[in-house]
């Protein structure tokens, strides 16, 4: 099946290797998540998925399965679907099913193999859909495919509240471009974490069966598989804390010991304690997130989440791009707590 390409393996190795470097070059060392995903991590990250600590993904679900039939109703019909990020896009299917006559879905994933088989797996499912696949970094920029029609509108999905591993300058840029994609009365489905009790925000990222921990220590193994770096893994240990003034989880690996690895032949020092960062995990409150989407031109007209408010699923609209120094002054049309409790759907929405 052809998808649209973007990069091949050598450039992805010489990025992979620069970022790298960068990232451990740092007084105070860090790696990107996005290096989480090859093979090896995406299986473990569907384990994770399944985990009784990580509530993420099954909340999402649940909200999903309740109100599927609303959020398909917000995006109306004809419409052109982008999915941001779409990995086995289970939780589109529930979308799919309920949209009437969308022009076309785009699922965009970095994970090419992935991104074709579910393709070929949903265009089995989905026979009347034009499914067309675009392997591309969805925070870089890239070119949609032509739709085989013209579509009322655009839409960008964007579940699993991986908004929340960007940074605020780089969920405000990101968002910024979704309201590109999407132009002036498009519309964005997104996926928010929301704030919750430190214990369990830190028990969901640090599981009793230590799957996150292998997950996390497999940065360090496909850096030795493709960087022929020499990490040695029993000398590294996965952390998950909460920090209270940045609002997130972030993971570090701990240099058990003091200890020089080398990475591509570049020596990389390491005292013992000290840590890389591997991932920011933002959780929001509703109207923190709102700010944020306002600030990108987009405006929060839904919001339904779980009946203890642990996840949020958010539809907003986009407005012509205000220009940057009113954007922030400007107040929102309808503040999300009202939205929450406005649109209480099967009495399952709540403000915080
Ligand atoms: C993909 N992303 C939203 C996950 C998260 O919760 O931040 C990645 C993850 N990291 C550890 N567990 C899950």
């Amino acid at each position: 099946m052809a998808a649209l390409l973007n990069g091949s393996g050598d450039a992805e190795r010489a990025r992979f290797r620069e970022d790298a470097l960068s990232g451990l070059g740092q007084p105070r060392k860090t790696l990107p998540c996005k290096y989480f995903y090859d093979a090896e991590g995406s299986k473990l990250f569907d384990q994770i998925c399944a985990l009784r600590e990580y509530y993420p993904t099954r909340t999402e679900l649940g909200i999903l399965r309740a109100h599927a039939s609303e959020m398909a109703r917000c995006l109306g019909p004809d419409v052109l679907l982008v999915e941001y990020g779409s990995g086995s896009s289970v939780k589109t299917r529930l979308l799919l099913d309920r949209l009437a006559q969308p022009v076309a879905y785009v699922p965009v994933d970095i994970s090419r193999e992935h991104l074709l088989e579910t393709a070929l797996t949903l265009r089995l499912d989905y026979p009347d859909l034009a499914v067309l696949p675009v392997c591309a970094d969805f925070a870089a920029p890239f070119a949609l495919p032509r739709p085989p029609r013209p579509a009322a509108r655009r839409a960008v999905y964007f579940p699993g509240s991986t908004i929340g591993n960007f940074s605020e300058a780089a969920a405000v840029a990101l968002l910024r471009g979704v309201a590109r994609r999407v132009g002036a009365g498009g519309a964005f489905l997104v996926g928010v974490d929301l704030k919750k009790d430190p214990r369990e925000l830190e028990r969901a990222y640090d599981d009793a069966r230590g799957v996150t921990a292998a997950f996390n220590l497999n940065l360090l193994a496909r850096m030795n598989r493709e960087l022929d770096a020499d990490f040695d893994l029993r000398r590294f240990r996965h952390r998950a804390v909460w920090v209270e003034e940045a609002s997130r989880v972030e993971m570090h690996l701990v240099s058990e010991v003091e200890q020089t690895v080398s990475v591509d032949g570049v020596p990389v020092r390491f005292a013992r304690g000290e840590s890389i960062c591997t991932e920011h995990s933002h959780k929001y409150t509703l109207d923190g997130f709102a700010r944020l989407a306002a600030r990108a031109g987009l405006a929060v007209r839904r919001v339904w989440t779980d009946r203890r408010a642990r996840f949020s699923v958010q539809y907003l609209e986009a407005h012509a791009p205000p220009r940057r120094a009113r954007a922030r002054r400007q107040p929102l049309n309808v503040p999300a707590r009202d939205l929450a409790t406005r649109f209480r759907p099967g009495g399952s929405s709540r403000a915080r």
